[in-house]
């Protein structure tokens, strides 16, 4: 799988699917939730109240309404409560599931946010490397690129370091 980093706003991004940092109800978010309902348009939150919710490490699709994509794929991230419930693999269990559903949606691009890393409190310099393993070791039918929309400078160097330990891991 081909992994991009880009600095900004995941609503202002073309992909065919733009995955959401969502909460398990799939309502009245905040962060990039609430950018993405924002920039979609109230249809995406009256689809979204026909999902009856999604657990954690789940994904469920809708469409993308206003947004410059064909899919909205939600996905609530793990709350960081230290790291010994299960975080990790939960959070590997986001990106994971949403880049399944968006291969089996004839998706050839996908985009994601630091998904958990903001309200949710997850390490960035833990969940960066989790974001990019899991990427990198997808090989899907149809998908064929992932982009981390990283919204800050921050963030954006936390998963350039990771890319870049993933790639002196390869050259070893
Ligand atoms: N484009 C890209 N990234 C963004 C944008 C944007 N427009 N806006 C914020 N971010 P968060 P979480 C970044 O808190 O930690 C919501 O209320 C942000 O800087 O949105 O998974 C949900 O409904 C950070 O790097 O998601 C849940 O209740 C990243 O997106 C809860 O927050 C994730 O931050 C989910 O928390």
């Amino acid at each position: 799988m081909q992994i991009e980093l880009f600095e900004g706003d995941i609503t202002r991004f073309a992909a065919d699917a733009i995955v959401n940092a969502a909460n398990t109800s799939l309502l009245d978010g905040g962060g990039v939730d609430g950018a993405i309902h924002r920039a979609a348009g109230p249809e995406l939150l009256a689809e979204c109240r026909t999902l009856h919710g999604c657990a954690t490490g789940q994904a469920k699709r809708t469409g993308a309404y206003r947004l410059p994509a064909r899919y909205v794929i939600h996905t609530p991230g793990p709350i960081w409560h230290g790291g010994h419930q299960n975080e990790a693999a939960l959070l590997q269990s986001c990106y994971t599931q949403c880049l399944r559903l968006a291969d089996d949606s004839g998706c050839r691009s996908i985009a994601f946010p630091s998904i958990s890393t903001g309200v949710y409190r997850f390490p960035l310099d833990l969940a960066a490397p989790i974001a990019i393993q899991t990427l990198a070791a997808f090989s899907g039918v149809c998908l064929q690129k992932a982009t981390m929309v990283c919204f800050d400078a921050v963030t954006y160097a936390a998963y350039q370091q990771a890319v870049q330990a993933l790639d002196d891991a390869h050259e070893a």
